[in-house]
């Protein structure tokens, strides 16, 4: 172990992370018709890319680039809104990188190595030592000094953060097969059928898409995969394969974080890539003691906020009284005669009298009318729910209108209900 007692501030300082956000993220459905993944309010008053963002932050690394490309109006405007306090005086900076700007081959970014590639005069500029590529799609948090230290001490030209899941789930992920130092001996993307852990046969070991590159390294390897005619120009399908297979210190770091599920002993890793996986983990965040711990003093999850006066809960005209019970409420909202239960309330929404709103999760600025009774939905931002309606009770009626998920959430938009209100 390095006695340094700089040794880890040292490298968060000479580090560059360089945040993909630019995935379609085609499973949220209508919530990222008009905004990319990362830019999806989450945890009642976050965007799903301020979690990455704090990690880089809180763990020192405050020299940041964000790939954007598809549909990223809404994250650039977050990002300024919000992220401006990086201060140049401390050589701290967050850039933007969208796509179709930076090589004379006018292409959109293919895969994610691409992406990187297409910014490389950018990223020398800045001289690092080491990058980080991270995504910018998932719930989690993460000390990225312990990864860095880690990379250094073994002498690696790349590190992988990992992760051992089910094998049933990990077909969606990178998986990979380790020796005893931790070196990667195997790395398959997405396999049919992921080999497990030896000695452990119902896990396998996933890549988090979470690299560690030293710098100079990268820009050798990502200008050979750009003349490689055959590659997809991809982390996870062409670089890592190819390295892996060839004789480069490739090393895995197991991810180990404070947020640890108390049942399965698993770090607290979310990607709410699905409507169903956005929902429950949203709703997670309502119960008594939720796996993700937003009320950590020493990891705060930063975000852009609008200054609102706080929630309020009002009786109505009739004595009713309003209430939210096992529930976050934020700023701006008003509760007026109304129950709401094991649900997640975004700012400025408000909630009328004779209303039932259960395990339900409602983006800011929606209003909702009187007589209204939600049960298992997620309602899209800005959405005017109008009287007397009642979703949730019989999913037939409900998938006329509106998305409907396997397992029995509703996805409600303004389109939707435009259409709505014009069929009835
Ligand atoms: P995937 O989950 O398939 O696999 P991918 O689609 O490559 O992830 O996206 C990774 C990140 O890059 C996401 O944050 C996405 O938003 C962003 N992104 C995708 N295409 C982009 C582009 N063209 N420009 C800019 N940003 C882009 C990857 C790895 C797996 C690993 C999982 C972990 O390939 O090995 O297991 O991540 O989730
Ligand atoms: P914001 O960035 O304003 O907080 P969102 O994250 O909700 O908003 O991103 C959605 C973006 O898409 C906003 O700029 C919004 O104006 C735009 N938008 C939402 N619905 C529509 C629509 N039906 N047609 C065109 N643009 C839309």
């Amino acid at each position: 172990m390095n006695n340094n007692p700089r040794f880890v501030s040292t490298l968060t300082r000479n580090t560059l992370a360089l945040i993909l956000a630019g995935g379609r993220g085609t499973r949220l459905k209508n919530l990222t018709d008009w905004r990319a993944k990362p830019a999806v309010p989450f945890g009642g008053k976050f965007r799903i890319i301020d979690f990455t963002l704090s990690n880089c932050v809180n763990s020192g690394v405050r020299r940041i680039g964000v790939v954007t490309q598809y549909k990223a109006q809404s994250l650039i405007r977050h990002i300024q809104r919000g992220w401006s306090f990086l201060d140049g005086r401390f050589h701290e900076f967050i850039e933007l990188l969208p796509a179709q700007q930076r090589t004379e081959e006018g292409t959109w970014y293919q895969g994610t190595a691409d992406a990187v590639f297409q910014n490389l005069d950018i990223i020398r500029t800045h001289n690092p030592s080491y990058v980080l590529v991270l995504g910018g799609d998932h719930i989690y948090k993460m000390d990225y000094g312990q990864i860095l230290a880690e990379h250094v001490e073994k002498q690696a030209d790349l590190t992988i953060a990992c992760l051992e899941v089910p094998i049933e789930d990990a077909s969606a992920f990178g998986v990979m097969a380790v020796d005893n130092d931790s070196r990667i001996t195997n790395f398959t993307e997405k396999p049919a059928h992921p080999a497990p852990i030896p000695g452990k046969p119902g896990h396998a070991l996933i890549s988090m898409g979470i690299y560690v590159f030293n710098a100079k390294f990268l820009y050798e390897q990502l200008i050979l995969d750009h003349d490689m005619n055959q590659s997809s120009h991809d982390f996870g399908k062409d670089v890592i394969p190819r390295l892996v297979a060839s004789n480069i210190q490739v090393y895995a770091h197991r991810f180990q974080n404070s947020c640890v599920n108390m049942d399965s002993g698993v770090p607290y890793w979310r990607d709410v890539g699905t409507v169903d996986a956005y929902w429950e983990a949203n709703i997670d965040l309502t119960t008594i003691t939720p796996d993700l711990n937003l009320y950590d003093e020493d990891w705060p999850i930063w975000t852009y906020q609008e200054q609102l006066p706080p929630a309020k809960f009002v009786f109505d005209d009739n004595d009713r009284r309003g209430q939210a019970l096992d529930s976050m409420v934020s700023g701006g909202c008003i509760i007026s005669g109304a129950t709401v239960r094991r649900s997640l309330l975004f700012s400025n929404v408000q909630v009328r009298c004779f209303s039932t709103i259960e395990d339900s999760v409602i983006l800011p600025d929606v209003s909702i009318g009187r007589y209204v009774h939600l049960r298992q939905v997620v309602v899209e931002k800005e959405c005017q729910i109008p009287e007397g309606l009642e979703i949730g009770f019989d999913p037939v009626a409900d998938k006329k209108h509106f998305y409907v998920t396997d397992n029995g959430i509703t996805l409600i938009t303004p389109e939707m209900l435009r259409q709505q209100i014009h069929y009835t």
